[in-house]
C-alpha cells in the first residue's frame, strides 16, 4: 500500500509570532476606527511585514510621473480569492489553456526528464493544475512534491488535494519563490534531479529585465539535468486582452480595487473605492497589459500608517500591474539568456499560451 506524507515548513518562528501578536498589534493601532474600513485582515501580519508594505507603498505612490502600487499587494485573502475568480472567468482563457496543456502533455514533459525527479512549484495556489505532472510522475517513481506558496491557505489546500495522490509526498514551503527554492534544492538528495515549474504566466508579472534576473537566479539553485516548466501566456489580439484584464462582470476591477481597500484596512488610508475606476490598457511597444486604477475627481489621499500625504488629480491614475505577453520565437533566447536551453515547448490551439520545459545547462 502507498503512504503518503503532508508535511510544512513554515518560514520561520515569525509566523508563531504573527499569529501570537494580532491582538497586540490592533490595539497599538489608532483608536478612531471605520467599521467599514478598519476590518483586520483574515490572516494576522507581522510588525516587519506592516513596515514593508507602508515603506513600499509610500515609495511607489510618490513616484513621477506615474505613480504605482506593487502588484504582490494584490494578493491579500480577499485579492487571492478573487484571483481564484479571474481563473474561471469565460474571458480569462489563460488559466484553462495552461491546464489544457498539462493534461495533454504532462507525460511528454516528464519522459524529457530522467528519474528520479523531485518537483518544485513556484507559487502553487491550490495546485490544482499541476496533478497531472504529478500523476504521470507517480506511475513511474514515487515523487516529493514541494509547493512553495506564500499565502498559507492557498498551501493548505494545495497540500490537502496533493497529498490524496498516491506515491506522492508533499512539503509545503510558506515562503517567497527564491528562498523556498533554495531550501528545496538543498534538501534534495545528489541522485534527485528537479523538475521546478513556474506556471500561470506568473513571469509576466516581472518586467522583462526583472524577469530575466528572477530566471537567472532560478537557474542557480539548479544543476545540469534540472528542469524549469514555463508558462507564458501568448500575444492577441488587443481586444481578447484587454477584456480578459477587464471582465464584464467586475470581477478583476474588484480584484484590483481590493488593493486600495487593503491599504485602508492594513495602514489606515482613506482611499474612497467608488472615486476609482479599474482600467485595462494594452501597451503595444511593451507587448504587456497595465491595469490602472484611475481617480474619478480630485482626491486627498492620507495613509497614516505609511507616513503618506498625496493628491490624485480627476483623471490621475495608480498603475497596479503588468502583464506582459511573448512570441514564441522569444522564448528561446529567453533561455539561453537565463542559462537554459529551451528543449521543447508546447502551445494551446484555443488560447495562444505555450508551455516551454527548459534544461539547465
Ligand atoms: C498571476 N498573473 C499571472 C495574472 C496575470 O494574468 O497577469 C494576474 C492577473 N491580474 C489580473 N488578472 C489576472
Amino acid at each position: 500500500m502507498a503512504t503518503r506524507t503532508v508535511q510544512t515548513v513554515r518560514a520561520g518562528e515569525n509566523n508563531a509570532k504573527q499569529r501570537a501578536s494580532t491582538s497586540a498589534r490592533n490595539s497599538a493601532v489608532d483608536t478612531v476606527r471605520n467599521p467599514a474600513t478598519d476590518l483586520a485582515p483574515a490572516t494576522p501580519r507581522p510588525a516587519s511585514y506592516l513596515a514593508e508594505f507602508a515603506a513600499d507603498v509610500r515609495a511607489s505612490l510618490t513616484k513621477q510621473p506615474q505613480r504605482e502600487l506593487p502588484s504582490k499587494y494584490l494578493y491579500d485573502e480577499l485579492g487571492s480569492a478573487l484571483f481564484e475568480a479571474i481563473c474561471v472567468l469565460p474571458e480569462y482563457g489563460l488559466t484553462r489553456a495552461d491546464a489544457r496543456l498539462l493534461q495533454r502533455h504532462a507525460r511528454d514533459i516528464v519522459d524529457a526528464l530522467d528519474s528520479p525527479v523531485q518537483v518544485a512549484e513556484l507559487g502553487s495556489g491550490s495546485g490544482k493544475k499541476t496533478r497531472w505532472i504529478l500523476e504521470a510522475l507517480a506511475r513511474r517513481q514515487r515523487t516529493y512534491y514541494y509547493p512553495i506558496e506564500i499565502s498559507p491557505s492557498a498551501l493548505a489546500a494545495c497540500e490537502k488535494e496533493m497529498g490524496q495522490i498516491e506515491l506522492v509526498s508533499v512539503v509545503g514551503y510558506e515562503k517567497t519563490y527564491l528562498d523556498g527554492l533554495r531550501a528545496v534544492a538543498t534538501r534534495r538528495d545528489t541522485q534527485d534531479n528537479l523538475l521546478v515549474l513556474f506556471l500561470g504566466s506568473s513571469i509576466g508579472n516581472f518586467d522583462r529585465g526583472a524577469g530575466d534576473e528572477f530566471l537567472r537566479e532560478v537557474r542557480k539553485t539548479l544543476r545540469h539535468g534540472d528542469a524549469l516548466l514555463l508558462g507564458t501566456d501568448l500575444v492577441k489580439d488587443a481586444a481578447t486582452q484587454i477584456l480578459a484584464y477587464d471582465d464584464p462582470t467586475g470581477v478583476t476591477a474588484a480584484f484590483d480595487l481590493n488593493m486600495l481597500a487593503r491599504i485602508n484596512r492594513e495602514l489606515g488610508g482613506n482611499f474612497v473605492l467608488s472615486q476609482f475606476r479599474h482600467q485595462a490598457r494594452w501597451n503595444d511597444a511593451e507587448r504587456r497589459i497595465e491595469m490602472h486604477l484611475v481617480a474619478r475627481s480630485l482626491q486627498e489621499i492620507h495613509i497614516p500608517r505609511a507616513n503618506l500625504r498625496i493628491t490624485l488629480e480627476p483623471g490621475e491614475s495608480i498603475w497596479t500591474e503588468s502583464s506582459h505577453k511573448y512570441v514564441t520565437s522569444e522564448i528561446d533566447d529567453m533561455a539561453r539568456r537565463t542559462g537554459f536551453q529551451c528543449i521543447d515547448q508546447w502551445v494551446d490551439a484555443q488560447w495562444p499560451f505555450a508551455q516551454n520545459l527548459f534544461l539547465a545547462e
